[in-house]
């Protein structure tokens, strides 16, 4: 038991176990599926923090015939100190002859050292058939801790929670797929208490993967930022013959604009999901899905936290007319009445529609010819848009098991709203920010990364909306 402290994840087939290892590991390419059997062969999954390994898992198959091969165990026990030594003769006899392929598999890790995470499924009835699976592992004198994963539910919780105690010294109940970061942490120190020489290695883990927590934090401000940065000073251009109408092209130069700021969003989505360790998530493109509902669907921008109050602060503090649009749109109200309140407050209201989010401006070239150009975009509620879908889409990945394969989707809105939950200074900041950011102040993104820092740990909340996973099928 020295070195790296190291555990094997092994039960029933078909109870979570890879789904434990994934999460703990925090590697979504550990394989789950439904069907029992799907982990074929054992399989370390290092935990890394900065290079450094904190603790290894290893996924097993889970036990085909236990009983079967405790009664070949009882059968050759002289006494209860050569338990270990009879498993040992199992696993060196059947390994040969490829019988009990399955329970030699899963017991070769145990016996080099791993510590043992037993884990039932707290949705199904507990029954004898557990029994000879626990008291092989008893009979290898490995630390040991029981895990009861409530797959489907917490209905038999309680049944085996007094079954395992018999067998297990520390019974817990962990949900692989809603486990919260801090739930996760907590389990980590749990392991800690199994032997005395991985309390220390343990404690270092937890503490390690929470200051990661930190730089991740910063990573994602920083990632935000700069799409922030990018997305209000883009411009598309295009040259066109002299002569030419603009307006043959200013539709697909529209377009083109639209299409790179969606562009360079999901790629910014991409970086936040590479950061948390999400490297084959999958999509459902679901058309009432709210992260891929479009950034210039003008009717879904109160969506993101904006509402009519917050509209006619920032585009009192922006300097420009706003209110109506957001505002027509949380109330069903016609765009037409919502472009005519604006127009009341603030005379313009030249991007009510999503192709008016930025302007298209002819110049005449010094060298002949002339230069079509659209944007940046002039709202001043573009920003707030932009950072609450950012805002809103990392607290879905924050909140994200590495064990959950459902694609990324969502069942419901962001609910609160986030920039209630900004304190004044830093709704003002950000506005400064923003402002920065337009006139291309080179050190605004910088500082926007800072405002950002504590806002992205905000939504990294443990009970946040990212806690409540979405399941599908
Ligand atoms: N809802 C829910 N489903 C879970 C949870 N844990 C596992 N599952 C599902 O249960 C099924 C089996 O999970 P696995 O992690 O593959 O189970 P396993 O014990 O490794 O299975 P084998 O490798 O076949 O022995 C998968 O469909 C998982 O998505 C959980 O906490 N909640
Ligand atoms: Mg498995």
């Amino acid at each position: 038991m020295t070195g790296v402290p190291t555990f094997a994840v092994v039960g029933h087939p078909n109870k979570g176990k890879s789904s434990i290892v994934s999460t703990l590991a925090q590697d979504d390419s550990v394989r789950i599926a439904p069907e029992p059997g799907t982990t074929t062969e054992c399989r370390a999954y290092p935990m890394r923090v900065d290079g450094e390994v904190q603790y290894v898992l290893v996924d097993t198959p889970g036990f085909q015939r236990a009983r079967r091969a405790l009664e070949w165990m009882r059968a050759r026990e002289t006494h209860a100190g050569a338990h270990r030594a009879v498993v040992e003769a199992f696993v060196a006899e059947h390994r040969a002859t490829g019988q009990f392929r399955d329970e030699c598999e899963l017991l070769t890790p145990v016996l080099a050292g791993a510590g043992i995470l037993y884990v039932a499924d707290g949705a199904r009835p507990y029954g004898p058939d557990f029994e000879a699976e626990m008291e092989i592992l008893r009979w290898t004198g490995q630390p040991s801790m029981a895990l009861v994963n409530p797959i489907g539910g917490h209905a038999h919780v309680a049944e085996w929670r007094a079954a395992l105690s018999q067998y297990f010294k520390i019974v817990r109940v962990f949900d692989a797929q809603a486990a919260s970061f801090e739930t996760r942490l907590d389990l980590l120190r749990g392991f800690g208490q199994l032997a005395e020489e991985w309390r220390a290695p343990l404690d270092a883990a937890v503490t390690a993967i929470a200051e990661e927590r930190e730089r991740v934090h910063a990573r994602v401000a920083r990632a935000i930022a700069e799409l922030l940065a990018e997305m209000l000073t883009f411009v598309a251009e295009r040259r066109i013959p002299v002569g030419a109408d603009s307006d043959d092209f200013r539709e697909s130069l529209e377009r083109e604009w639209q299409d790179a700021l969606r562009a360079r969003e999901r790629e910014a989505r991409r970086a936040v999901e590479q950061t948390y360790g999400h490297r084959v998530l999958q999509r459902e493109e679901r058309p009432f899905d709210l992260l891929e509902r479009d950034l210039f669907s003008i009717d879904d921008w109160f969506l993101w936290g904006l509402n009519r109050r917050q509209l006619v602060a920032s585009g009192a503090a922006g300097g420009a007319a706003v209110g109506g649009v957001i505002d027509a749109a949380a109330h069903g109200a016609s765009l037409l009445a919502g472009a005519l309140l604006g127009a009341a407050i603030g005379g313009a209201g030249a991007w009510w529609s999503s192709s008016r989010l930025a302007r298209v401006r002819m110049f005449t070239l010094p060298l002949g010819g002339q230069l079509l150009r659209c944007g940046p975009a002039a709202s001043p509620n573009f920003p707030y848009v932009v950072l609450g879908r950012a805002l809103y889409h990392h607290a879905r990945i924050a909140g994200r098991s590495h064990a959950v394969r459902s694609p990324l989707a969502l069942a419901d809105g962001p609910g609160e709203n986030w920039i209630d939950r900004l304190s004044a200074e830093q709704r003002r900041t950000l506005d400064r920010a923003f402002r920065a950011l337009r006139r291309d102040r080179a050190d605004a993104a910088d500082e926007l990364a800072r405002v950002l820092e504590p806002i992205v740990a905000q939504g990294d909340a443990p009970t946040g909306a990212a806690a409540t996973a979405v399941a599908h099928g």
